[in-house]
């Protein structure tokens, strides 16, 4: 039997690449050098396309599929997939989701423990020689015992709160609705409200058009100067100028950052503050976890050709 045709967004590791050309004929559309032109070729032929949770697929890639069938996401963000295609067509969509929500809870916990004890600076002030020459490094701020909100309680902001509870923090979350909570989590509904009484503010929610922005001035202003704001979510979630404009008047006094608008290009203006840490995207970036997620596209894919039930579809 022939091997069907896929559309492959973006690279993806040689451990993922190995199996992947093995069951499938790939068509590297990140390699193509006239895009348009490999589309108009190869497209006919395409019956799945496997991309990315940073890359989706948008519309014109959709179009130029008439025979695609299903979309594979390395990642658990389909927000840059073209969804209202997708259900336009009946074309299934399938993500990462479960495999990567530790990694992820991990990394923005210790992103938010980063920034407030200002470990940074005090790498370099033990490396540079300031701890001989000016003494001890500038007091920071303590994490235990503060107050945690939750912007978003699903896979991964749950997996956050969790690990927040270990360090004794008093617990809220907004959601679109009240949940069963594995801990004492304050549900408050309102971002404002929830930004107001909290010192350390976590993004992780997932976007899409309703959430776009949701972080925005008045939310920034409630968390204050003494407020830090964790994203480990997607950057639409943020009004980044918003952001930065707080960060640079001190309305707002830290944020941990590990997604930005037009990324990998991240706004200059980012680069001139102390009080922001900026990590490249990374939260899942394991290697456990990322061998999990090319797994699970790849079982995905196959159970599709197959005729079986998708493992992960998105709702
Ligand atoms: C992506 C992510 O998988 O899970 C997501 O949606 O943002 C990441 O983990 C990343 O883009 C991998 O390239």
């Amino acid at each position: 039997m022939t091997k069907p045709h896929i559309l492959q967004i973006g690279s993806y590791p040689d451990w993922d690449q190995a199996p992947l050309d093995a069951a499938f004929i790939c068509h590297r559309y990140f390699e193509a050098v006239d895009k348009t032109a490999f589309l108009a070729k190869v497209g006919p032929d395409v019956r799945a396309i496997a991309t990315r949770g940073d890359l989706g697929a948008g519309r014109a890639i959709i179009d130029a599929c008439p025979r695609l069938e299903m979309i594979s996401v390395y990642g658990v963000g389909y927000d840059a997939v073209d969804m209202a295609a997708c259900r336009a067509r009946g074309i299934a969509v399938t993500n990462t989701p479960d495999v990567l929500s530790e990694d992820c809870a991990d990394l923005g916990v210790a992103m938010m423990l980063c920034a407030s004890r200002g470990m940074v600076g005090a790498e370099a002030w033990a490396r540079n020689g300031s701890w001989a020459t000016k003494g001890g490094y500038p007091l920071q701020r303590r994490v235990w015992g503060k107050r945690a909100g939750i912007l978003g309680l699903g896979r991964i902001g749950i997996e956050v709160a969790k690990r927040l509870q270990g360090f004794g923090m008093d617990i809220a979350y907004s959601a679109r609705h009240e949940k069963e909570t594995p801990g004492d989590w304050a549900y408050i509904a309102d971002p404002v409200a929830l930004a107001a009484r909290s010192d350390f503010l976590f993004v992780t929610l997932s976007a899409s058009a309703d959430t776009r922005h949701i972080v925005g001035q008045a939310v920034i202003a409630a968390l204050g100067p003494q407020g830090m704001l964790i994203n480990i979510s997607r950057a639409g979630n943020i009004d980044e100028l918003a952001l930065l404009d707080a960060l640079e008047t001190g309305a707002l006094g830290l944020a941990a950052l590990d997604v930005f608008e037009g990324e990998p290009a991240i706004n200059p203006r980012f680069l001139a503050l102390r009080n922001v840490l900026l990590q490249p995207h990374h939260a899942s970036g394991t290697f456990e976890t990322r061998q999990a997620m090319g797994q699970l596209v790849r079982d995905n894919l196959s159970a599709h050709f197959a005729g079986q039930a998708l493992l992960t579809p998105v709702v």
